[in-house]
């Protein structure tokens, strides 16, 4: 099987009821890319890369087009047989830039598993569970609202909620951990996400003001380099996001031990193949994380929720899947939807999601 066809979508994402607002920065549409790998013998793979903006990591969306642009020629007539050699080309035709090589990584394996007739679940080692939990992310908003939010999620059936905090008024941030707290108590797990806007001297009064309520920092600071020396300062325990750039850097800070857990994204880490390492890491130290992405419709949704079915469920974090904040699915069949906070793991062989046959209109670029 050959790949004889690359198209490009750009597919316009508006947010639901507004503004989707972190400390980082506030997004009320976001462009998606998707790509489409038609093979010689008829088959389709979908990918899938959607920045949350261009602010929040050093991603965006003309970018990863750019990158598509450098490699999909490369990979015209290539056989579809090794992810790892096709990895290979594409590294050897653009340096980094993982989160553009996610979308082919995951159009790849759709295609496979829909050769192969399993799901992609099968070959990234196999599912534990066939429903994986969801977790709510709550924006960044006044205290009161978004602890009478975070009491509905947690009735809808979410088990596991994420804070956002803004980092420039600890106030605030103080009063909304804490009627989050009130509002919930032990029905949920709590993330404080400061999305990289706190300094030092914040986190630490956070975390001292906040003692007794049992939550997990996420991404408190910018860079690594401020967050490991929180070590030992803080109580709360830490976990990374925006700072597992790559593999390399998820594997510096198991090493230097200055992360308690993890929210991955599967773009940001290179793709769903790239996201086996670093799950199978966090095995080893028993570390917690999320199997997420920025941003997406459909196709990130269910990447997220195949790999998540291959996690530790008592060390599984959650998926978090645009759902609540866009309207619609690319795939109205068979949609990627949560229910009492869970997301059914797709059965179907491949990622088992198709959008719409020309539902993004004309391809951006065809290779
Ligand atoms: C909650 N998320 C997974 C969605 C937004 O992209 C931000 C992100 C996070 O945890 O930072
Ligand atoms: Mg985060």
């Amino acid at each position: 099987m050959r790949i004889e066809r690359i198209n490009v979508y750009s597919a316009h994402l508006p947010v639901k009821n507004g503004v989707y607002r972190m400390a980082s920065a506030d997004v009320e549409a976001l462009d998606s890319t998707l790509v489409e790998i038609v093979t010689d013998d008829g088959l389709a793979g979908w990918g899938e890369t959607c920045p949350i903006g261009p602010v929040y990591q050093p991603h965006h969306a003309l970018g990863a087009r750019a990158a598509i642009a450098e490699i999909a020629p490369g990979l015209i007539g290539s056989e579809i047989a090794s992810i790892r050699l096709l990895a290979r080309q594409m590294d050897e035709r653009l340096n980094g830039h993982g989160y553009a090589k996610a979308a082919f990584d995951m159009a790849l394996l759709d295609v496979l598993g829909q050769k192969l007739g399993v799901p992609v679940s099968t070959l990234l080692g196999g599912a534990l569970t066939d429903r994986v939990p969801a977790y709510y992310s709550l924006i960044v908003g006044p205290p009161n609202e978004t602890a009478r939010i975070a009491a509905d999620k947690v009735k809808a059936g979410y088990q596991r909620l994420q804070v956002k905090i803004g980092g420039h008024n600890l106030e605030e941030d103080v009063a909304v951990v804490n009627r989050v707290w009130e509002a919930v108590g032990y029905k949920a797990r709590i993330a404080v996400d400061g999305n990289r806007g706190l300094t030092v001297a914040a986190a630490i009064h956070l975390d001292r003001l906040c003692q007794a309520i049992p939550f997990v920092f996420e991404q408190p600071c910018n860079t690594m380099d401020e967050i490991a020396t929180l070590k030992g300062r803080v109580t709360h325990p830490v976990y990374l996001d925006e700072s597992t750039e790559d593999q390399n850097a998820v594997l510096r800070a198991i090493s230097m031990g200055i992360a308690d857990g993890f929210g991955f994204k599967v773009t940001r880490l290179g793709g769903l193949t790239k996201m086996t390492t670093v799950r199978d890491l966090c095995a080893i130290r028993s570390l917690p994380h999320s199997c997420d992405d920025a941003w997406g419709g459909d196709i990130i949704a269910a990447a997220c929720v195949h790999l998540a079915a291959t996690v530790e469920p008592r060390r599984m974090e959650g998926a978090w899947i645009a759902q609540e904040y866009i309207k619609g699915h690319f795939d109205q069949k068979h949609p990627v939807v949560i229910k009492q906070g869970h997301i059914a793991v797709p059965q179907r062989p491949g990622l088992g999601v198709k959008p719409e046959p020309g539902m993004f209109g004309k391809p951006v670029a065809i290779y």
